[in-house]
């Protein structure tokens, strides 16, 4: 199935729905295809890398020139990167979105060169990667430290990646809908409408793109100051950049530089987190949404799970965290085997709708190895024999009902056949 969604130089997530490359895909697709190629995995890396911008950020689409314009919306000539993207710096030679996705890609590039180090290190495949991924890093601490606080904000729900996440539905209220005739949803071509984000979701996530382009992708001072009218600290985006600080340690150390520096940042980084995010009475992460009174939003998503990635995570939070799964909102091991992308018991739950409860495989691949680093091997081993049955079981669904593993959405995905990949090894 890799082999079906390779385009040669790069992955689609899945042929009919998503034609393009996905930033935060080709990371997760790379640490499962190092497995059968690693060179393939450096190259997906690299032609991902080989699109970022002058002031350090990935895109989170770079578009493939051979494929139709109407195949997938928005399109190029909505995100207009070389004309709107060019003060921020976009790539002249390729088309890119002018959004980003969370940064798992220097996890991802460690993991790949420790697949095959013989072969990295003669193609020289950190050391092209690590000024990038370092450049990468400080776009996101500096230009995107919306808070002021230290933490990353997103200013669109494709960044954070979990498009339609009811912990959106509070700071897009606010938000004037572009009208529906003034633009063309291609997903529907291809998903069930009641899979997928609405019509008036999609209407928001335009406005707020096409104002981001319209005012050239430029992003705000520290301390909340910028236009955007959507921006919120999210959990796992800030978790999976610290993760990946960790990471980029681990690479400057390889390439024979000090990883310290990095590494007390990290550390800094999940104090900071923690301070601004965690919820103890709830047990878990919340976002905190900046343009809504700098208030924490009240929903309970698979994305304040996530943080569990982290090794210095105090002990207690790890503790209640991993009590949260296992607890009613979540029920993993009861009620679910794999981990629902939103609260069961939430006003909002819909077990079809995308991101507002259906299970995803990356999210499970990412709290298996949280639940493993913490020494939870039990709960771990569990996650990942569902995530292998269950991949298998759907043709690599891009995700599942969370009570009856029914799959919903594309098939073919290809993350899920990455992942499953990689727990298999
Ligand atoms: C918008 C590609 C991407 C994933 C996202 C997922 C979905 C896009 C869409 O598909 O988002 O970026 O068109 O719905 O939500 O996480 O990276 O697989």
């Amino acid at each position: 199935m890799l082999e079906a969604n390779w385009t040669g130089t790069s992955t689609v997530p899945s042929r009919n729905l998503y034609p393009h490359q996905w930033s935060w895909d080709s990371a997760f697709i790379a640490i499962g295809l190092r497995h059968i190629s690693p060179l393939r995995a450096q190259t997906e890396l690299e032609t991902l890398l080989a699109a970022q911008w002058a002031d350090g950020r990935l895109p989170h689409i770079v578009f493939n020139p051979s494929v139709p314009l109407d195949a997938y919306f928005p399109s190029p000539d909505f995100w207009r990167s070389s004309t709107a993207g060019r003060a921020a710096g976009a790539p002249r030679t390729v088309q890119t979105s002018g959004i980003v996705q969370p940064p798992v890609h220097a996890l991802a590039a460690w993991l790949v060169h420790r697949a095959d180090p013989g072969l990295s290190r003669a193609r020289g495949f950190l050391a092209r990667l690590h000024p990038r991924l370092a450049a990468w890093h400080r776009y996101l601490l500096h230009r995107r430290d919306l808070g002021g606080a230290g933490l990353v904000s997103v200013v669109h729900p494709w960044e954070q990646g979990m498009d339609n996440s009811p912990c959106w539905d509070a700071p897009l209220a606010r938000i004037t809908p572009a009208p529906a005739r003034s633009f063309r949803r291609a997903d529907l071509d291809h998903g069930a409408p009641e899979d997928r984000p609405t019509d008036l979701d999609y209407g928001r996530y335009v406005r707020l793109a096409a104002d981001y382009r319209d005012g050239g992708y430029r992003d705000g001072a520290a301390g909340g100051h910028a236009a955007g009218e959507f921006a919120v600290e999210d959990p796992a985006f800030n978790a999976l950049l610290i993760a990946s600080e960790y990471a980029l340690a681990r690479i400057a150390e390889e390439l024979g530089a000090a990883g310290s520096a990095r590494r007390e940042r990290a550390e800094r980084l999940t104090a900071t987190l923690t301070e601004r995010l965690w919820d103890a009475e709830a047990g878990l992460f919340r976002c905190r949404d900046l343009r809504g009174g700098d208030t924490l939003v009240p929903e309970r998503s698979v994305s304040g799970l996530i943080p569990l990635l982290l090794p210095a995570l105090p002990r207690d939070i790890v503790a209640a965290l991993v009590r949260t799964l296992g607890g009613p909102h979540f029920s993993l091991g009861d009620r679910t085997r794999l981990v629902p992308s939103y609260d069961l018991l939430g006003e909002a739950f819909d077990p079809h709708r995308y991101w507002r409860g259906p299970a995803w495989f990356n999210t499970s691949w990412l709290l298996e190895r949280g639940l493993r680093a913490h020494g939870e091997g039990e709960r771990a081993d569990a996650l990942r024999e569902a995530v292998l049955d269950l991949a298998d079981a759907t043709g690599f669904a891009e995700y599942v009902d969370p009570y009856t593993g029914a799959a919903c959405g594309a098939t073919g995905f290809s993350w899920t056949a990455a992942l499953a990949l990689d727990l298999h090894h």
